[in-house]
Order: structure tokens, then sequence, then C-alpha cells
């Protein structure tokens, strides 16, 4: 071998800061294409993460061999949402390179901040839901599960958020436009996938009836792989992209016709399938192309599994021992007729056959009982759009109808609550209950939310398979949220009880005992306050505003939406406010309400509440009269990196959704890890983060589900007796209604009080408003007593540990999956 190409060959995967410089600056010329003199940050950024990639992909590829030489059982997360964020510091972080990288670009005379700042936010995905398989990506790899991520390369993330003039306004998301450094495409892995057309009917080689898929429009599904860096470095899996492609042959009638640029036309919208990201977090759209993408991700995945499966095996019985496919939602739901119709029409197995390996293959979690967000999509739409499938529906509804019917004796309302067709009105199919019924296993992501699902939305299912619900109270990674997000408060840690947290979260319980140590509160609350003082500039950054930093930094960060109740908070906002002006005298706690959150383009009331938050920042920010005691701030575009920088900072975290709604929260977990105390309601994960820190160091307050169910079983409440009562909450209502927010307009917020009052009040915002107020008065009173508020914040942390993603995912693979860890060979490479 030529010389200099050994050489290179072995800098690839150097890990030291000479190696590191010396390959930076090598990248930086022949693949980046510029010299040092002319390189912007983000050519930096390029070559920096082309290099830490470099050092990836051999153990990476020692990773894929191992699953495939030990044929290991495979983990496949099918989800339409990766909520990555940034990699490069999560990849140096992973590889235990962080101070090497830093260390060289100092030798460059560069910043590591600078060059970590250079890369786009990776948003494909809303919220909890994206974000949730991120983390779970991350727990895989550090496991060493043989897990895979498969998704849409969306061209367009989630919209950028900017103010104007207060309101939201959408900008498109560019995140590819400067090209992935970390995506390897992969123009070989090619899968057609097709829409439209009909179904013939036909007789097979032995006489039975079968079908066919005939006249169809072809998209081709091409892969795009992401390597996923587990901690240490030992497991690197994959994170596979599909990205619609125009077949060669698409429509060439045109051609003949002379009608080129038809043709051509045609080309460029079939590859509008992965154009952008569906901004609704918790609403159903409804939209052609959104099933169109649905189907298209997840025809694709199962042709690559299948692939992959039978590289190994001959016939199909092994499938579920060989591999296991989650279902984020019903969002991929789709893929159990799917599954039906590639082992039913393609290869030829027996229905019965295929559905038990189907069954036996497919596990559905569900997010959410928001009946606005249950996926039902118009028959008429699927049997256009995927014909062959809506029958492949009709069958298997038309056998477990019949099995069911026998034992349902007569209950004709419970059988057509089970069918897969919801027949009121236009007829639609109920994904929800296909993900049921094509699952063996189906999980809620928290205990209160699992056992919500058995008595509403899947109580008949529940009676009908008793043993199919299951709970798996989510997590969040321990890496990206505490290592890498709060490096001062996780390298105190470390110094006090070693490294062992990282991978093992539980560890952190041996921080309970230090809370009582008086120097170790100091050196909490010095992290603490280092976090808080970069928060404190980039909200000046962002918006403008000073913000104390020793005020209380009470913070709600999180989607737009109604039952998160932001309202609540503006509320509370108004009447301490009211409190602030109208007793100057008094020694009032500081507080800086922290806002960030996107609404969904078409929700006008959370974009109407967004409008509301910035117009009493407006007022609140600029009265002398309560002497920087308050402040308010909205901070634009909420994404995972604004959230790296707003998490470690927080001292409350609001988690205060209406008992019931929130299906678990993840949030919640990120901020009690950072020690924040949480205000909230018992709903979601709140109820099992409060047993976990103990009830001494969490605000609960607020009505709980059962109540709330109760109250609206009873014909609701009157939210005007509640007002009327309540004068601190009738003059912050007024203040709103009558336009002390909005001088230029006081009509603005009519939608908003006519919701509150005439409205009924769905939320139940007025109906826990006084508690609300109780605990935050609790909470100001401990914040004067710091010693105290460290103690718990302390213990927060410490009480967190089993809110990893690595316990969740565990569950998952012991209970569900049965996929074991997979220590990869990595005898051949040289790396470390
Ligand atoms: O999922 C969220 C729930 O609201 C949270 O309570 C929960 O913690 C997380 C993770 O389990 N649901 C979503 O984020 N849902 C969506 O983002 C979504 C996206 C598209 C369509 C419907 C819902």
């Amino acid at each position: 071998m030529d010389a200099r190409f050994k050489s290179r060959d072995i800098e690839r995967r150097s890990l030291d800061v000479d190696g590191l410089k010396r390959s930076f600056l090598e990248w930086l010329v022949y693949s980046v294409g510029k010299d040092a003199r002319a390189a912007t940050r983000r050519d930096w950024f390029h070559t920096v993460a082309l290099a830490v990639r470099d050092r990836v992909v051999d153990r990476w590829m020692d990773t894929t061999r191992s699953y495939y030489q030990e044929d290991a059982k495979r983990v496949y997360y099918l989800s339409l949402e990766f909520l990555i964020g940034r990699l490069l510091t999560n990849s140096l972080s992973n590889l235990g390179i962080v101070d090497e990288c830093r260390q060289a670009l100092d030798r460059l005379g560069l910043s590591m901040e600078d060059v970590v700042d250079a890369e786009p936010d990776a948003a494909l995905g809303n919220g909890g839901l994206g974000r949730l398989a991120a983390c779970f990506l991350d727990s895989m790899a550090s496991q060493g599960l043989p897990g895979y991520g498969y998704g849409i390369r969306y061209e367009f993330g989630l919209f950028e958020q900017r103010f104007e003039n207060g309101w939201q306004v959408e900008y498109p998301e560019q995140w590819l436009q400067f090209g992935n450094p970390w995506e390897f495409a992969r123009p070989e892995v090619l899968y057609p996938v097709q829409f439209y057309g009909r179904v013939e009917e036909f007789r097979d080689s032995v006489g039975e009836r079968a079908y066919r898929w005939v006249d169809a429009d072809r998209v081709l599904a091409m892969a795009y792989d992401t390597p996923v860096v587990g901690f240490g470095g030992e497991t690197i899996n994959t994170l596979r992209l599909w990205s619609a492609r125009a077949t060669r042959d698409f429509n060439f009638g045109h051609f003949n016709d002379g009608a080129y640029m038809k043709a051509v036309e045609q080309k460029i919208l079939s590859e509008n399938l992965s154009r952008v990201l569906y901004p609704n977090d918790a609403t159903e759209t409804g939209k052609e192309l959104r099933l169109k993408q649905e189907y298209f991700f997840t025809s694709a995945s199962l042709q690559d599994i299948l692939r992959r499966y039978l590289q190994h095996h001959t016939t199909f019985d092994n499938l579920p021992n060989k591999a296991a496919i989650q279902l984020n939602d019903t969002h991929p739901a789709i893929g159990i007729a799917e599954l039906m119709r590639l082992l039913v029409d393609q290869h030829a197995l027996r229905w019965d056959n295929a559905w038990e390996i189907t069954r036996a293959t497919f596990a559905y979690t569900n997010h959410t009982l928001l009946p606005e967000a249950l996926e039902a999509w118009p028959v008429r739409m699927i049997e256009r759009v995927l014909p062959r499938h809506m029958q492949i529906i009709y069958e298997i509804n038309a056998k477990f109808l019949n099995r069911t019917k026998a034992r349902a004796d007569g209950d004709n309302a419970k059988l057509s609550r089970l069918s897969l067709i919801d027949e009121r009105g236009e007829r639609r199919v109920r994904m929800g209950n296909l993900a049921f019924l094509g699952s063996h296993k189906v999980n809620g992501v928290s205990a209160l939310h699992t056992e919500l699902m058995k008595q509403t939305v899947f109580a008949d299912f529940h009676q009908e398979f008793p043993d199919r619900i299951n709970n798996k109270t989510n997590g969040i990674t321990p890496r990206r949220w505490l290592k890498q997000a709060n490096p001062a408060l996780s390298e105190l840690i470390t110094t006090r009880i070693g490294e062992g947290w990282i991978s093992d979260l539980s560890q952190i319980a041996a921080l309970r005992e230090k809370a009582d140590d008086v120097v170790f509160r100091e050196e909490f609350r010095r992290a603490k306050r280092k976090n808080k003082k970069r928060l404190a500039a980039y909200i000046t950054r962002q918006t403008g505003e000073e913000v104390l930093v020793d005020s209380i930094f009470d913070v709600q960060v999180k989607r737009m939406h109604e039952y998160k109740r932001q309202l609540l908070n503006v509320l509370h906002t108004i009447a301490l406010y009211n409190e602030m002006r109208d007793n100057p005298t008094v020694s009032w706690v500081p507080v800086t309400k922290v806002f960030a959150g996107k609404a969904a383009p078409s929700y006008h009331m959370a974009k109407l509440i967004i409008k509301l938050i910035n117009d009493v920042a407006k007022v609140v920010n600029h009265d002398p009269s309560v002497h920087d005691n308050l402040k308010v701030v909205l901070l634009p575009n909420y994404n995972v990196t604004a959230a790296e920088i707003i998490i470690p900072a927080a001292d409350l975290s609001e988690q205060i959704s209406t008992a019931g709604m929130e299906a678990s929260g993840t949030g919640n977990m990120k901020l009690a890890l950072n020690g924040a105390l949480t205000i909230g309601t018992l709903d979601g994960a709140n109820v099992e983060i409060r047993e976990h820190v103990g009830p001494d160091n969490i605000f609960i307050f607020g009505m709980t589900a059962d109540e709330v169910n109760d109250l609206r079983a009873s014909g609701g409440f009157n939210p005007r007796e509640v007002i009327a009562s309540n004068p601190s909450l009738k003059r912050a209502l007024d203040m709103i209604s009558t336009g002390a927010f909005s001088p230029d307009d006081r009509n603005r917020y009519h939608p908003i009080v006519q919701a509150l009052t005439d409205g009924g009040d769905h939320f139940l915002v007025t109906a826990d408003f006084a508690d609300y107020c109780r605990a935050q008065d609790a909470a100001m009173q401990l914040y004067r007593d710091s010693e105290e508020w460290t103690r718990k914040a302390i213990l927060n942390t410490a009480n967190m540990g089993w809110f990893s993603s690595d316990r969740t995912v565990n569950e998952y693979a012991g209970e569900i999956w049965d996929v074991h860890p997979v220590h990869p060979n990595h005898d051949g490479e040289g790396f470390r």
C-alpha cells in the first residue's frame, strides 16, 4: 500500500490532539476545498464533522457486521419524526474526545463554541414524540442493542418561528441547505413505493383467489444513513431516512406525446413526498400527502427489513424471532396492512399464517388520548391511494368482528366501537384500532396514561385482549440532557460520585446524601448560577430584555397548546404583576417567567396565546413600578438547541396540563434532572416524578384526572362563578378583555376570554387557578430560603435516575422486543 495512504488511514482513527488537528487541516483542504485563511465557521464545522465521522465509520461497520454475523434479532423503530438536534457535541462526547477536539481547534486559533454553533439543528420532529425517538436511538446504541431508526429525510424540518409585532410567523427551515456531513447517501438502496391504481383478482398456481395491484404510480425511496454513536463508541447503530426520488420511467407516455415538460413536472411533484414535515402536533390533518408520507416510509422500511431478513432465511416463520417493529404512534400503522400485502400477495403466504407473523412482529406505542389527534383516514381516500390496503383492512376487520361476534352476544354498540371502520358520518379507518389489532403489545407512555388507555380509548379492546396493553414510562437520555447540556453540573457530579451515572443513571442516587452537605449545596448553586448567566445572556441576545440572574427562573417550554395551559401561567403572571404594583414596599422575590414554544401554523388560539404572552411581556417589562421584580420573556424558535441552554438554567419547571391530557411529558424529566423543582398537576409522568423525588420536593396542585373526569361527566362547571369568587382572577381577566395589554386592539383577546367564560373553560384554567397561585406562592416563599431550595433541587437531581431512557429502552427490550445486547467485534481495527 502507498505509504502516504497508509498513514492517512491511521490518522483517520487517531483520537489525540495532534491527529485531530492534522485531519482537520486535511479535511478542510481536500474535502471542503478551502484554505485556513478563507474558511468560514461553517466550513470549519463541516471539516470537524467529517473528521469525527471518519472516526466512527470502522466501528459502525463492525457493529453492522456483528449483527449480521450473529443473525441477531433487531428492533426497528418506525417513526415519522426524529427530533435529533445538533450532533457534533453529541458525537464528540459519546466518543470521549470533547477536550481533544477543543484543544485541536484551539491550536488552530478556533473556538469550539463557534464551530459547534455553526451546525444547524436537525428538527425532523414536532415535539415530545419525535424527541423520544431520538432519545431511544441514543439509549439503544449506548446499551449495545441492535436498534435501527426508520423515518423520512425531510428536506424542510419544523418551521422556524419568528415574532413579528408579537405574532408568530413561520419561515421555512433549511437544515440541508449547506449539506449534511453526518449522512451517507445510499443511491443503491432504492425501493419502489406505489400509489393509486387498482386491484386485479386472479387465480394463483394452485387455483386460489389472489390479488395484484396494477396501474399504480411509482415513486422510489432512497436511503440516507446516519451513524448513531452510542456512549463509549462501542456500538454505532443506524438511522435510515428515506428520500423520495422519481422513477426513471415516470409517466413515460408523456415523452412520446412530446409533452416533455409535463413529464418533468410529474417528476418534481412525486419528489414532494419527502419535502416537508407536517407541523401539527396533537391534531390530525387528514391531508392526502400526509397519508402518502406515512405509507412511503413504512413501505420502504418494511421492504428493507424483509430484504435483510431474507439474507439469512428462506421462509418467514422466523420473522418475529429476528425482527421487532415498534410503531411510534399510529403514523406507521399502515405497515400492518403493508406487511400482510407483502407476505400474502408477493410471497404467497396463507392469510392466517401471515397474520400470525405480522401480529407477532409489530408493537404499538400510543402517545395521546386527545380525540382530535387520533388518526382516522377516510375510507374513500385509502381506497383511492392504497386500494389493495383497503381490501386488506376490510378483510382483517371482517375476520376479527366475526370471531368477536360470537362472544359479544348481541352487543352491537360494542362491535361497532371495536370495528376498524368508524361508520358514523363519512366512513373512516381507525388507525388506532388497526395498530392495536395488528400488534402483540400496545403500550402507553406513563402509568396514568396507560390506565386511562384501558379505561377510555381502548376500553373495549382491553376487555378483548387483557394482556396486550402495558406501560412503558418515557425517559430521556442523560448523555444529551445532563452531560452535554449541563457541563457545570455534570462535572460537579462526576467529581463526587464518579462517572458511572452517565451510562447507569440509577447511580445518581448517590447524590442524595450530598443534599445535606453545605459545601456541595454551594457548589450546586454555583453550577446553576453559571447556567442562569448563560441563559440570561441568551435572553438578551434573542429578545433584548435584561433579566436578573438571581430571580427565580420560572420556565415553561413546550409546544403551545390549550391543554398544556400556558394561559394558566399567563394569568398567574398578570395576577403577580398586579400584586407587585399594589404592594410596592413589600420585598418581592424577583421572578423571570420564561416561555418558549411553537404553535401549529393553523392553530389560531395557540397563536393568539403567543401574542398575548408577548403583549403582557411588553407591558410588564416596561413598567418601572415593579422595579424589575418581574420579567416576562417568550423566546423565539424553541428547538433542541434552545432547550439545551434553557433547561439547565431553570429553577421552577411548569408542568401544568389539565390532568388526564398530557400522556407523559419528557421536558418535565429533563428539567427535574437538571435540578429544577416542578410545579405541576398530577398528570402524565408528573405522578411518577412525585413518587421518585418525594412529595416534599415538588409543588403539586389542581384537580386530579378522576376529578376532571367526574366534573365533565356531571356536565361541567360555571367558570363565571369561579371568576366572580376570585378577585385576582377576575381582575386579570378584566385587564385582558378590556385591552390593558392590547391598547391598539382592545378586542384582540375576546376569543380567549370567551373560551374561559361562556365557552365553558374546557381546559379548567379558571377551576385550577386558585390552587395554582397557592402553589406558586409556596414556591416563591421557599426560594427565599436558598439552602432549603438547593437541598430540594439536589434531591430532584438525585432521585431522577429512573427516568433515563436507558431504563425505558431496557423495559421495551425485555418485555416487548425480546432483543439483547450484541458486543461488536472491533478486533480488526485499531481504535484506542
Ligand atoms: O408524546 C407527546 C405527548 O403529548 C407527550 O405527553 C409525550 O411525552 C410524548 C412522548 O411520548 N405527543 C406528541 O409529541 N405528539 C406529536 O408530536 C404528534 C405529531 C404528529 C401528529 C400527532 C402528534
